[in-house]
């Protein structure tokens, strides 16, 4: 069949090296998985698959070890040869989600050992297991231990019940609501298996510009038969909460979250979701932001509306994760100040079971953007990080951009907040605050599409971003290099080559469309492509100019004392070194500060100078990466090679455009003429 994608990186084909072949063979005669819980089933189902797969031939699963090498996989609950083996305390440290992958040998037989507390730290440790074999390591001699940093790995849905996505770009909706609930899609089964295999384990099926729809009868079959489908892949499901729905769905005349009538509808609610689904998550909030409804329609805070929700479902266990994007166009307040200014004065106003989820910049998922000033600046409140997957500022899906660097980057900054060394991480570990309930949420960029993200290449962001929320301090490295091999292959060159240029990939997109800092000049509304010019919209805070600030004299926005002073939201270290223009790091140059097109950068040359040649350099990156990709035709199957060659001449074509586009405007205050190296628009 046409290697179109839809396998993900849970391909499991034929080990390629003969000596790890002739290895893995030996070192596993035979599955053991007792027990039949439907999560223990699909671990066994799962290893019978990727190992018959990978080996080359078919793995007999028995029910008692009867070969001299076996593989066993359990809790000591639903394994004799587990609870044998004594690992009481070694379990413990992995807790609920985490597992143990173990040689040992006993009464001369030698068994692979996948041991966990829990079923689903055996389905985790099961994918842990075959990924080990898809990236060819040695497993003669397992001792490994592994669990989650953090509790709820949360995809973020922007679906529409229409299946449109809200800054979808690969396809429609996976939610078939039309034939839900009885039909069930082997897509939401193959969803749950690739989640799973990374410990995604929470899903918000719908859009934070919600329709409170979902929350009727008839909407809560279907997802209850979504969460049916999931429940033995450890994957949960959540919904948006639609402020208004008291009144939309429920015929009250308000939604004040302070009014008891209010209170008793969303309690009500809750009940009845909890009877459909026993085990939902809770809600996810956007309130009072971008025309949403929320608490603020009624004087009441971000608190206020949240804590309500939050006793509704606390009953049941479930949480509340409160979005902190909001701004506002009435505010003369630079709106990357806003969310702070909300938000801070609230911190330990909420209940136990809210988080507050915070986009990584202040602004809006921008090609880059400094840590939000959020971070650490309310140690009594869980804070959670929400990244975008989706590409809606970053090329769409026909870009090639590994995101996993920007996110590294933004999860090692260092907030001060406790003293050096309080990274973003470690306030969203919870290790900073000492905070229990911690979590990473990650907006979509899956849909219908054959190959689940539109890009080839955008699989890997899927794949990095539970990674990364299982462990913030992977590196984008580490995990570009296993996401190749299992995606494309483990021959050495390629593997190189392909990492190579992932890793490259996020500064070459910000070379050709927001260097040195510049943000926020894509085009109106669709934020595709190059719009510096955007002016005159009926929202100042919705166009180019507010962002930019070229003028004659010079171009970026200035945050300082002198300026909007949002500097001052960091904690002193930051805010002194962001104050200051020599200390600035350059990819954050024109965030902070309104510079002369004639200041000197640290290369010697102007800044008109160095921005065209930044942007000259995207484009020939981009022309690098397409060199790169061409090189490898016949390592890769057709298929994917062709799709990503065609994708990589329309990447080509865009930078391009953001170059021409983008210089041409701003030539029209600097005055200069484009330096030597710089490529003039046909
Ligand atoms: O990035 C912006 C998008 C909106 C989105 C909003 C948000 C869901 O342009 O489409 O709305 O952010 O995060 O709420």
């Amino acid at each position: 069949y046409a290697e179109d994608g839809y396998r993900l990186w849970l391909r499991y084909d034929q080990v390629q090296d003969p000596a790890k072949l002739k290895a893995y063979r030996q070192a596993i005669q035979e599955v053991v998985v007792p027990g039949n819980s439907p999560t223990l089933s699909v671990a066994q189902q799962e290893l019978k698959m990727g190992l018959s797969g990978l080996l080359g031939k078919p793995v007999p699963v028995s029910q008692k070890p009867s070969q001299r090498n076996t593989l066993v996989a359990g809790t000591p609950a639903s394994s004799a040869l587990i609870k044998d083996l004594g690992l009481g305390d070694k379990l413990k440290t992995v807790g609920d989600e985490g597992y143990l992958l173990l040689t040992a040998n006993k009464k001369g037989k030698k068994y692979t050992v996948i041991a966990a507390n829990t079923d689903i730290g055996v389905l985790y440790g099961s994918y842990h297991f075959l990924r080990l074999l898809q990236t060819q390591q040695d497993i003669s001699k397992l001792s490994l231990a592994s669990a989650p940093k953090t509790k709820h790995r949360v995809l973020n849905h922007w679906d529409n019940l229409d299946r449109t996505v809200e800054r979808g770009y690969a396809g429609f909706s996976l939610w078939d609501w039309h034939k839900l609930p009885t039909y069930i899609d082997q897509r939401y089964i193959d969803y749950a298996r690739a989640n799973a295999s990374i410990g995604i384990n929470g899903t918000v099926l719908t859009n934070v510009n919600a329709n409170a729809l979902v929350l009727t009868e008839e909407y809560l079959k279907k997802v209850k038969a979504l969460a049916d489908a999931f429940r033995p892949y450890g994957l949960k499901v959540y919904l948006t909460a639609r402020f208004s729905a008291p009144i939309e769905i429920g015929g009250l005349e308000t939604a004040d979250p302070l009014d008891p009538k209010v209170q008793a509808w969303w309690k009500k609610k809750s009940d009845e979701i909890y009877s459909y689904i026993p085990d939902f998550g809770g809600f996810l909030v956007k309130a009072n932001s971008e025309g949403q409804p929320g608490p603020q329609n009624y004087g009441r805070s971000h608190a206020d509306g949240a804590n309500m929700l939050a006793d509704a479902v606390a009953p049941h266990g479930g949480i509340v994760m409160w979005r902190a994007f909001v701004y506002s166009n009435e505010e003369p307040e630079d709106r990357a100040k806003q969310a702070y200014n909300e938000f801070k004065p609230l911190d330990g106003q909420f209940r136990d079971n809210v988080m507050v989820q915070v986009k990584n910049g202040a602004i809006d998922f921008q090609p880059r953007e400094p840590f939000h000033p959020l971070f650490g600046a309310m140690p009594k409140t869980p804070i959670m990080m929400e990244f975008q997957i989706t590409q809606e500022y970053l090329g769409q899906a026909t870009n090639l951009v590994y995101l996993a660097p920007m996110w590294e980057e933004v999860l090692d900054e260092d907030t001060y907040a406790e003293g050096e060394g309080s990274t973003v991480a470690k306030v969203i570990d919870g290790t900073l605050n000492g905070h229990r309930l911690t979590g990473m949420a990650g907006v979509a960029n899956i849909g219908t599409d054959r190959n689940w993200t539109g890009h080839q290449f955008g699989q890997a962001n899927w794949y990095a971003f539970g990674r990364m929320a299982w462990n913030p301090y992977l590196s984008s490295e580490e995990i570009a290099e296993e996401w190749i091999k299992m995606t494309f292959s483990n021959q050495e060159e390629l593997v190189e080559k392909l990492e190579d240029m992932m890793l490259n990939s996020h500064e070459t997109l910000v070379n050709y469309m927001t260097p040195l800092g510049l943000h926020h000049i894509m085009g109106w509304s669709h934020h595709y492509g190059p719009g510096p010019w955007i002016k005159d919209k009926h929202r100042a805070d919705w166009t180019s100019v507010y962002y930019h600030r070229a003028d004659e004299k010079g171009i970026g926005f200035d945050r300082t004392k002198t300026g909007s002073n949002a500097v001052a939201q960091y904690f002193p270290p930051v805010a002194e070194k962001y104050g200051n223009v020599e200390k600035t790091p350059e990819k954050y140059l024109l965030w902070f500060h309104h510079l002369p097109w004639d200041y000197k950068v640290k290369s010697g040359r102007t800044l008109w100078d160095e921005m065209a040649l930044r942007y000259q350099g995207g484009v020939d990156s981009v022309r690098q990466m397409q060199q790169t990709w061409n090189a490898l035709e016949g390592k890769i199957d057709p298929e994917r090679f062709k799709h990503v060659q065609t994708f990589l001449e329309i990447q080509e074509q865009e930078a391009e455009w953001w170059r021409d586009a983008v210089l041409l405007y701003f030539q029209t205050f600097s005055k200069r003429p484009l330096p030597e190296g710089v490529e003039k628009p046909e």
